[in-house]
C-alpha cells in the first residue's frame, strides 16, 4: 500500500468516524477521497492511478476525487427562520474531480465506470448508469446522459487544472462504481454518440460507495 493511500484511508475512516458522531445524530453519510499521481499502466496492479497515453496525462499529473453519499433517509435542511419556511430531503451522490499536471486548454471527458483501473485501458469496463441501458456498448442519449451516469468532463486553464462536480439524486449499487476513467475528448450528447468521449487516455481507481 502506497503512503497517499494508507493516508486517505486512514483519513478517509477518521471523516466517517467523525461524521458518525454523536451516536444519536442523524444517519452517516460516507464520504470517499482518493489523491493520487498517475503512474505507467505497467503498474496498474498496485497503482492508485495509471496513465496510457503520457502526452495527455504525464506521469507528474495528479487527481484528487471525492465522493459524498448523503445516504438513507436523506440529510435535513431547513430553510427560512424558526416555525417557517419549508423543510427539504436531500438523498443522492455528489462527486467532485480536481486535476493538476494535465495538457494546458484541453477538453477531457471524464466520467465513472464499472470496473477498477488495468493494464488495458479497456479493463474499467463501462460506465457506470443508474438505469442499464438493455443495449450495450450504450450510444443512447436515454441513458448515456449526465443524469444518469456520472460525468466529469474538464477543459483545463493555462496551467493544466481543472476541476468538475457531479450532483446525483441516486446512490451507486454497491461495488458497481470502481473507477473514473479520463478520455480523449469531450463528451458526445447525440444519438449514436452520446457518452463516447474518445480513447481512455488515463484511470484512477475509487471506491465508490
Ligand atoms: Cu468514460
Amino acid at each position: 500500500m502506497s503512503l497517499v493511500k494508507a493516508v486517505t484511508a486512514a483519513v478517509a475512516m477518521g471523516a466517517s468516524m467523525a461524521i458518525a458522531t454523536p451516536a444519536a445524530a442523524a444517519p452517516p453519510h460516507p464520504f470517499v477521497f482518493v489523491h493520487d499521481k498517475f503512474q505507467p499502466a505497467s503498474q496498474a496492479e498496485n497503482a492508485g492511478a495509471v496513465t496510457y497515453d503520457k502526452s495527455l496525462v504525464p506521469t507528474s499529473a495528479t487527481a484528487f476525487i471525492a465522493e459524498l453519499r448523503v445516504g438513507g433517509k436523506g440529510m435535513e435542511h431547513r430553510e427560512g427562520g424558526e416555525g417557517q419556511g419549508h423543510r427539504m430531503k436531500y438523498k443522492g451522490t455528489f462527486v467532485f474531480l480536481s486535476v493538476r499536471g494535465l495538457t494546458p486548454h484541453h477538453h477531457y471527458g471524464i466520467h465513472v465506470h464499472t470496473k477498477p483501473c488495468g493494464t488495458k485501458p479497456d479493463s474499467s469496463g463501462p460506465h457506470y448508469q443508474n438505469k442499464e441501458d438493455p443495449r450495450q456498448p450504450s450510444t443512447n442519449p436515454k441513458y448515456a446522459n449526465p443524469h444518469n451516469e456520472v460525468w466529469l468532463d474538464v477543459t483545463t486553464n493555462g496551467a493544466g487544472k481543472g476541476y468538475a462536480k457531479s450532483w446525483q439524486k441516486w446512490q451507486f449499487r454497491s461495488g458497481e462504481a470502481r473507477s473514473v476513467v479520463i478520455h480523449k475528448h469531450a463528451t458526445g450528447t447525440t444519438q449514436g454518440k452520446a457518452g463516447q468521449a474518445g480513447a481512455r487516455v488515463a484511470c484512477v481507481n475509487v471506491p465508490f460507495k
